[in-house]
């Protein structure tokens, strides 16, 4: 074919160049074209939208060349299937990756503007509730910049997770409209799109071999279009790409219907198709039985499926072949669907028989586990199961009658390791155990910190474990360093390089190097400054957003993380109030001045959650009152925590809060991000946290609280919390303070079913905890006055966190279970490319 671009383009063209005066007229150019505005009249929006095409055009080149390449090369690549991804904003990282940082601000600071403002501009894709999903977002990342061949598959909400508006103490939910004002980072697909069947039902059939078949006749098909977004690794061409699917009416009319005259039942086929992929369930941990939920999990599953088929068809591979060409991790059980409908491809439209079809699909899946409480646990009743997906549940009892036996030859007459171990519960009501479908149809299980997989193996998935030993491993999370470092925490970043160079950035191993430096008293100093800056930043943005000034020079104690029971806002929110109960009693009280900053949303639908909200907020409103408190105390919620804000709050945290009861946080990753920048944790020996203080040394972590074997002795033993509340008097006087109404205004009902949740059964040990978590944040107090000792413990904190690099954890995932080899993408001068 002749070539429609000239071949000897060499100069520095709009789309490519990356010099200052080339930046500023595409930036320009794109105003006009793109956003078809003069800059005399252009919106704070428009310059960012400029700003960010510009950036994009300068990713293609590599992103287009990466694709090439993987389809050329037909390397074994990586499917990482979520139903969330938590990118958080893309301008800076891609800034960041590009090696562009620098000269575009230079390029915005020569038209006036700048590029923090541009930054702030960016409205979030929030596509997830918290770990589960920004745990994808670093993998995705660090799949990139390891140049791993991967996809990242998931789901185009409309909506993502809400934005959290605080009313009178109250959250109120509000609609995120991410896509209002246009999203420049994606790609639609309509190309390639796919169609995914729901509903209906089963018919069977013998073909012209006299070979028995079954074909699923649906009730409704739906049109999966798929929206790509480049993922671009740090300082290399590997451009992967996330791949999100939006649902679609296969028409924009059903014509008989409309024919018919039936116009409006026409119109609502088709919105009831888009109702699919319209909004992120806004629960973290727990889980709803909703139809629609489940449809949403198999409409991305069985669209991403088809889509690997297609791509090996293009390649010319054998479908015999998939499971050596693709590893499809499976981000809990979200997408375990996944496991029915491979067979179902194979079985149904490629004429694979059972054995074959099973052989490929179970060496195709891996499974990662992220939480061991029971409320969260998927299940589908078998009815809703098969209304909607007849063959497939066909295909699942399939399974589990095969499975049984395979049960049955291991452990024979052990009636009751099978009814435990059946997909299918028949123990009511008849349902599907997902994570049970996920480790028969897995050829790994993983969770994702020591303890957590250790207690998978002794607890939840303890028959399975005794099943397959060998599919058990663990990989214990890790997070970006690029995103919670470089990007957010520039200062520190800078001061580390200018120390021991940059290649930390990629090998954060080498933090350690900064040990040297422990007792230079110039680099502390300059140390202690960056943490101060920062804390000034916070201090300033707290002031412009909440009218409330706040001192850097106290303590900066953050929880910022969902808000759960489980992760104990309210032990966080018991010590304020022993804190305040002190200084009352004794207003000369020398106490160390501290700053409590919490940030997080509540599951909509989890009244406790949002009564805990509720409560740090009336907390706050007496205590930032109280002239008593003036200089020593300060209480803040601070609304709407998403990535965006994480990136501000943990680069100033002095002190960071995980105080989960051990054994309920799979592994955290916040205390990562934490640590990394610094702050010293204090925290239960729970989920990573573990594994941070065994890194970064017991004598530079806070410990406190019960061990996750401790708490199963005392719930054995008869746990009472009215033993603890009637022996220490702190504690009476603290849960006093609330039940008396002082927080309240004088109501002493609002807080009752917190109280009383604590008080007649505390699931989650905080009575027993408290004074173990008081006498600690004592210490942590006295530690802090001493304050070149303190540095040195921070500075320990940042040396020694190598190990919780995503980079790490995607290189176990690389090494013990996916298999799969690093792939370098050349990219030739743009001339050449595009021939
Ligand atoms: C989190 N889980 C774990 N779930 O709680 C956390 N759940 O300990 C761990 O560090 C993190 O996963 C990463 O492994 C979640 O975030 C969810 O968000 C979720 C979403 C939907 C349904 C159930």
């Amino acid at each position: 074919m002749v070539s429609i671009v000239p071949n000897n383009i060499q100069i520095e063209d709009d789309r490519t160049g990356i010099n200052v005066e080339t930046l500023k007229r595409a930036f320009l150019d794109n105003l006009f074209y793109i956003q078809a505005k003069f800059p005399k009249i252009s919106t704070k929006n428009d310059y960012y939208m400029a700003l960010a095409y510009t950036v994009r055009d300068r990713l293609l080149n590599r992103w287009l060349q990466t694709t090439q390449t993987y389809l050329e090369k037909a390397p074994r690549t990586v499917a990482y299937l979520s139903a969330e991804f938590l990118m958080g904003p893309h301008l800076g990282n891609n800034l960041m990756n590009l090696g562009l940082y620098n000269v575009v601000k230079q390029a915005m600071e020569e038209f006036g503007l700048g590029l923090t403002d541009l930054l702030e501009q960016e409205e979030e894709p929030g596509l997830g509730n918290g770990g589960l999903g920004r745990l994808a977002a670093c993998y995705i990342d660090s799949l990139a910049t390891l140049e791993i061949p991967a996809i990242g598959y998931g789901i185009r909400y409309e909506y993502g997770i809400f934005d959290q508006e605080i009313k009178n103490g109250w959250q109120v939910e509000i609609t995120d409209k991410w896509l209002r004002y246009g999203n420049p980072w994606e790609v639609p697909r309509p190309e390639a799109e796919l169609e995914v069947k729901f509903g209906g039902h089963t018919e069977n059939y013998t073909d012209e071999h006299g070979r028995y078949h079954v074909q699923w006749i649906p009730f409704k098909v739906v049109k999966g279009v798929p929206y790509d977004t480049p993922i671009l690794g740090f300082q290399t061409n590997n451009a992967n790409t996330l791949r999100l699917w939006k649902a679609e009416a296969p028409e924009s009319f059903d014509f008989e219907a409309f024919n018919k005259g039936d116009y409006f039942g026409s119109v609502q086929e088709k919105s009831e198709c888009e109702n699919i992929t319209k909004v992120l369930y806004p629960n973290d941990d727990s889980y709803q039985g909703k139809q629609l939920r489940l449809e949403q999990q198999f409409f991305f599953v069985s669209c991403s499926l088809q889509d690997m088929i297609r791509m090996m068809k293009a390649q010319n591979l054998t479908l015999e072949r998939f499971h050596e060409h693709f590893a499809i991790q499976l981000n809990d059980t979200h997408p375990t669907i996944a496991v029915a409908e491979l067979m179902r491809l194979l079985l149904d439209e490629h004429q694979f028989d059972w054995d074959k079809a099973w052989n490929i699909t179970t060496k195709t899946f891996a499974y990662t586990n992220h939480t061991l409480l029971p409320e969260a646990l998927e299940r589908w009743s078998i009815n809703m199961f098969g209304s909607s997906f007849p063959r497939h549940l066909q295909i699942i009892y399939e399974i589990n009658l095969r499975f049984l036996d395979e049960v049955r030859i291991k452990f024979p007459d052990d009636g009751n390791r099978l009814r435990r171990m059946s997909i299918i519960d028949e123990s009511g009501e008849r349902y599907i155990r997902m994570a049970h479908l996920a480790c028969v149809g897995s050829f790994a299980i993983n969770g994702v910190a020591e303890l957590h997989s250790e207690l998978l193996k002794k607890t939840t998935l303890h028959d399975f474990y005794e099943m397959y030993p060998e599919k058990f491993t663990n990989v214990t999370n890790g997070v970006t360093p690029r995103r919670f470092m470089v990007l957010s925490n520039p200062r520190l970043a800078n001061l580390i390089t200018k120390k021991i160079g940059d290649s930390w950035v990629t090998n954060l191993d080498e933090l350690r190097k900064l040990e040297t430096f422990l007792y230079d008293s110039d680099f502390c100093k300059e140390f202690h400054q960056v943490k101060q800056d920062v804390k000034q930043d916070l201090a300033n943005y707290i002031r412009t957003n909440y009218n409330i000034t706040i001192d850097p020079n106290s303590l900066f104690d953050i929880q910022a993380k969902r808000i759960h029971e489980y992760k104990r806002q309210h032990l966080n929110a018991l010590y304020i109030i022993t804190l305040y109960n002190r200084i009352k009693a004794n207003p000369n009280l020398d106490v160390t001045p501290r700053t409590f900053l919490f940030g997080g949303k509540a599951a909509p639908g989890y009244y406790m959650a949002k009564l805990i909200i509720k409560l740090i907020n009336s907390i706050a409103d007496v205590v930032n009152h109280d002239p008593d408190m003036r200089d020593r105390l300060k209480v803040i919620f601070l609304k709407d925590y998403n990535v965006k804000f994480a990136q501000r709050v943990y680069p100033a945290a002095d002190l960071s809060e995980q105080i989960s009861t051990a054994g309920k946080e799979a592994s955290g990753t916040g205390n990562m991000k934490f640590s990394m920048n610094g702050a010293l944790t204090i925290g239960t020996l729970d989920g990573a946290n573990i594994e941070i203080r065994e890194v970064v040394g017991e004598e530079n972590f806070f410990l406190f609280g019960l061990t996750a074997e401790e708490v199963l002795q005392k719930k054995a033993a008869g746990y009472n919390p009215w033993d603890y509340y009637n022996s220490n008097p702190e504690l009476k006087l603290a849960i006093d303070r609330i039940s008396s109404g002082f927080f309240s205004h004088g109501d002493p009902n609002l807080f009752k079913p917190l109280l009383d949740s604590l008080l007649y059964r505390d699931q989650y040990l905080l009575l027993a905890d408290y004074q173990s978590y008081i006498e600690c944040q004592d210490r942590v107090s006295q530690a802090y006055r001493d304050r070149e000792q303190w540095i040195r413990m921070s500075i320990l904190n940042v040396a020694r966190i190598g190990k919780f690099s995503s980079d790490r954890s995607i290189r176990d995932y690389v090494q013990n279970i996916w298999k799969v080899s690093a792939l370098k993408v050349e990219v030739p001068e743009y001339s050449q490319s595009t021939n």
